[in-house]
């Protein structure tokens, strides 16, 4: 990839100015640095490399070269119009990635792909990671200034991390299809998709389409705090999203759980 083959597979998208590195820290830490420094609406940072790469609570995120795609974009709220509170807003612009990268790996494999959202920010084929979303929001009170959507995805098998750095199963996009993908395609199917959701943020389309791609729905899962290794909370039957990205369970008591995004991770449980 370089700046104009990046360019020219974007050039058909309403995107703002366009920043590419061989090599990076973290395209979110650019972004924000970048949208900091006023950058408008739809300014896209990409990378080959990430040698910092970041996931939620100072998780790394791994991106060795020519192998994934690494992409932040600057959000301007009068253009992303989420007008609920903090959590709420960083859970919807969440969904809004994932469910973006999912549409963009069911139309570049014509539907031979069935990604699923493993809540709240993780893509999985096969019941496997594929891709991270990590959304940094600025605010100023309760309006937010700037967001950067970051979404990193394993393309080629060198981008899968060896499975003793992992805490959830990974794979790539190349594996789940069998076959080759073309980076820059996807790169453009994924922003397209951005665009398409975010015309759509409060729509019942876009509840129904979260709802629909959600793993585990009507399964078991495992509730820890923090990582899927640290203490179990207890186990539960997973029932849905809500509109205010809260994940909604049934205990075994029968009793029904919300759990906000945050420190929480699950896992399906082994029969
Ligand atoms: C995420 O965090 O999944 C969010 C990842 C966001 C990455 C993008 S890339 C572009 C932009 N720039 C950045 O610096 N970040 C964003 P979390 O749910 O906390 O998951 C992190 C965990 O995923 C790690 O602790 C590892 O266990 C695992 N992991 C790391 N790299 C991975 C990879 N390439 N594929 C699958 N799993 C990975």
């Amino acid at each position: 990839m370089d700046l104009e083959a990046i360019q020219q597979a974007l050039n058909h998208l309403p995107l703002g100015p366009v920043r590419f590195h061989r090599q990076t820290g973290s395209t979110n830490e650019d972004a924000n640095h970048w949208a900091q420094a006023g950058a408008p609406d739809l300014a896209l940072v990409t990378a080959e490399e990430q040698t910092q790469g970041r996931g939620r609570l100072e998780r790394r995120w791994f991106t060795p070269p020519g192998a994934a795609l690494a992409l932040s974009l600057v959000l301007r709220p009068d253009q992303t119009p989420v007008d609920a509170g903090r959590p709420q807003a960083l859970a919807r612009l969440t969904a809004l990635g994932a469910l973006a990268v999912c549409s963009a790996l069911e139309d570049i494999s014509r539907g031979e792909l069935q990604p699923e959202i493993k809540w709240p920010n993780d893509v999985l084929l096969e019941r496997r990671k594929t891709a991270g979303i990590l959304v940094e929001i600025s605010w100023e009170g309760e309006r937010f200034t700037s967001a950067v959507l970051g979404i990193g995805v394993n393309v080629s098998s060198q981008s899968v991390p060896p499975a003793n750095a992992l805490l959830f199963p990974a794979t790539c996009v190349e594996a789940a299809l069998g076959r080759s993908v073309e980076r820059l395609e996807l790169l453009g199917a994924v922003l397209e998709r951005v665009l398409y959701w975010r015309a759509r943020l409060n729509s019942d389309e876009f509840l129904q389409a979260w709802q629909e791609q959600l793993a585990f729905k009507g399964e078991w899962v495992q509730i820890s705090r923090g990582d899927p290794s640290g203490p179990t909370m207890k186990n539960a039957r997973l029932v849905g999203v809500r509109m205010d990205g809260g994940l909604e369970l049934i205990d075994r008591e029968g009793k029904l759980i919300t759990l906000q995004t945050g420190e929480v991770s699950l896992r399906p449980v082994e029969k």
